[in-house]
Formats: C-alpha cells, sequence, structure tokens
C-alpha cells in the first residue's frame, strides 16, 4: 500500500518537474500571454509549482508543523500559484531516501537530521560532536550565525538548497535494562543510532553497541527487542509512541540535532525570482515558530511519556562528557570524514559568546 502511494506521489512529482522545467522558458510564455491580455496564473489563485515534501516524522511532530507553516504562508505570498504538500511518517522514505530525492528531483522539499547528512558531505559533522552544546540557545546562536548559514549552503553543488535551519533538538537515551545514570550504565546495551559515523563512536566509546537504523524501522526493533535502546529528542519519542515499547529515559542530552529545510536546487532555479524570494521568507518565517513548537513539545512529550509510566531521570552529564572526549581527538582534524578544525573553533567561539546560565 506504501509503496504504491509512493509511487503515485514520484510519479506525480516527475510531472511537476517536468512542467517546472517547462516553467522556466515558459516564463517568457506566461509574459507574452498577459502582453495579450490573459490573465496570470498567479492572479487567478491556480497552483504553478506544486511540491511536496517528505519527512520522517509523525504530523503531530514539529517539522511537520514548521513545513505546514512554511506552506500556509508560501501560499498567501503567491497567492497559490506555489503549493508545499507535506508527507510524514516516512511515507517518501527514510533521510537517506529524501535527501537522495532532491537531487533526482522526485521530493522538492525535505526537513532532516543533520546527522545523514554525513554520507554527503563533512562540513555539517560539527553538529555531530557529543556534548558540544550544553543549551539551545548555544546551538540556535550556530545555526543563526554566519559560520550556520555557510554550513547550510554548503551543499548547493550537489543539487541541493538550503532554506532555513528548523531543529529537532536534544536528543536523550530510552531503554528496556535500567537507568543510564553514568557511561558504564550503557555497557553492552544495544543501541539505535542514526547514520553517522561520529554519534557510534561516542556509543562505542560508552561501551554500548551501536547499530544505525532507519527511523521508520525503530518502533518494531524496539518492540521485538532487536534492540534495546535508541537515543531522540521528547518530541520524537513522545510523537512515535516508543514509551509503549521503552521503560527508562534518561535526559543525557549527549547531542543537538538541527534539522535543516532543503529544497532540490533545480526546482528552486526552475522558479522565477519572486517564487524563489517567497520560498526563502516563507521558510525563513516559520522558523521561530518550528522552534517554539520543540520548546513547547519537549515539555508537554515529557509529561505525557512520564505520565504514561516511563521512568525518567536527570544524570549528571559531566561523567559522560568526559567519557566522550577522545571523539574530539579522533575526529577534529583535516581529513575526510572528520569536522574541519576552522569550523570548529569558529562554532567554538560562538559558543563561548553564550554561556549557559
Ligand atoms: O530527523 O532518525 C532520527 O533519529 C531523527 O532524529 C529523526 O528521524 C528526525
Amino acid at each position: 500500500m506504501k509503496k504504491k502511494v509512493l509511487s503515485v506521489l514520484i510519479a506525480a512529482s516527475m510531472a511537476v518537474v517536468a512542467f517546472a522545467g517547462c516553467g522556466s522558458s515558459s516564463s517568457t510564455t506566461s509574459g507574452s500571454a498577459a502582453a495579450s491580455g490573459s490573465t496570470s496564473a498567479a492572479a487567478t489563485g491556480e497552483v504553478e509549482y506544486a511540491m511536496i515534501s517528505g519527512t520522517t516524522t509523525p504530523e503531530e511532530h514539529p517539522y511537520n508543523l514548521g513545513l505546514n507553516k512554511m506552506s500556509e504562508l508560501l501560499s498567501e505570498k503567491t497567492n497559490g500559484a506555489v503549493a508545499l504538500d507535506v508527507f510524514g511518517n516516512s511515507q517518501l522514505g527514510n533521510e537517506r531516501d529524501l535527501i537522495e530525492g532532491l537531487q533526482l528531483g522526485s521530493v522538492q522539499v525535505t526537513c532532516v537530521s543533520t546527522a545523514p547528512l554525513s554520507g554527503f558531505t563533512d562540513t555539517f559533522l560539527v553538529f555531530d560532536l557529543p556534548f558540544i552544546f550544553e543549551t539551545s540557545e548555544q546551538a540556535r546562536a550556530v545555526m543563526d550565525s554566519e559560520v550556520g548559514t555557510e554550513i547550510l549552503n554548503s551543499i548547493e553543488d550537489q543539487g541541493i538548497k538550503g532554506l532555513a535551519w528548523f531543529e529537532n533538538g536534544f536528543r536523550n537515551i530510552t531503554n528496556n535494562v535500567k537507568p543510564i545514570t553514568v557511561p558504564d550504565d550503557l555497557k553492552g546495551i544495544k543501541i539505535r543510532t542514526m547514520e553517522n559515523q561520529i554519534h557510534m563512536e561516542a556509543f562505542r566509546v560508552m561501551g554500548a553497541d551501536p547499530t544505525p537504523m532507519a527511523m521508520g524501522d525503530v518502533f518494531t526493533a524496539l518492540q521485538q527487542g532487536t534492540i534495546d535502546a535508541q537515543e531522540n529528542p521528547v518530541p520524537i519519542i513522545e510523537t512515535n509512541k516508543f514509551g509503549e515499547v521503552q521503560k527508562y529515559i534518561s535526559m543525557t542530552g549527549h547531542l543537538f540535532s538541527p534539522a535543516p529545510v532543503f529544497m532540490s536546487k533545480d526546482y528552486y532555479d526552475s522558479m522565477p525570482a519572486e517564487y524563489q524570494t517567497a520560498v526563502m521568507e516563507a521558510a525563513a518565517e516559520a522558523t521561530p515558530y518550528q522552534r517554539e513548537q520543540i520548546d513547547e513539545q519537549n515539555v508537554t512529550g515529557l509529561e505525557s511519556l512520564i505520565a504514561a509510566g516511563m521512568e525518567e531521570n536527570e544524570p549528571e552529564k559531566a561523567p559522560f562528557k568526559d567519557a566522550t572526549k577522545s571523539v574530539y581527538d579522533e575526529f577534529v582534524k583535516d581529513e575526510a570524514g572528520c569536522v574541519s578544525p576552522d569550523i570548529y573553533s569558529r562554532v567554538e567561539e560562538i559558543i563561548a559568546q553564550h554561556p549557559a546560565q
């Protein structure tokens, strides 16, 4: 069933891409149509650019709420000429598929964690260093800085246009074995991670057994006991109902996942300048709203997980930070697959300007 929906969507989006391809040359056509007195599409509220976007998260998760907000704003700004439909729950594939989908033209927009970008570029890896941020304010200051913008724009040469920095948030560990109070509690625990070399190494040095897996398979793997644990921000844990298959939630906050909103560059380039501006503005204006939803669901989500029977603990972070220090020595260096020392020091400088209270 899902496959069928997917192939219909792909076929539909290919038609859209074909249309958009013509769209660039059709600006002359519509110009002459306007000159000859026809009503332009924008004036009639007709959809000229029908975009689909995919996420791996449930509909009520802030990724989707943020993209829906962007969609509303875009529609207002273009009088309905640019539409954005949002498909959650990995319906259009996992995060790697979605990123590739932008390159292939089967998806026009996505919002993903930065971790799976490690398969495409090294520039986002600075965000994968454990405990680099202590507060959301620090992470937001980096995303919204000059270096943040450079990172966001760094995969344009791979056919991917960065639109905005939404966020996923601080990641915490859930498992079925015991509360994680010190790094040693992770010994022998089979934990699902994203496909990212730095995340995997961080869990390995703490003694866990990291197993990369696509998000869409995590619930079943936890339910069947193929894995004991997973790590994610509260809104992901709550909207995916992981509380039904996990007993303990330990607020380690070991990583912060930003969530860039990306667009297919070819598709973006096929749009007239006024629609490109509308896309950029809609994404920027949806960002504060999206981040508010994260802040809100971090609180309400945890309350509902606890109410539903999860046991929460808040471990002291220093021992985890110490235990993962070697990851910095291993990964901050001028080598492929590592964090550029230049990006790292620029990020550290911004963090130092925003000390945790
Ligand atoms: O980006 O795969 C993950 O754990 C991510 O946090 C999630 O899919 C949203």
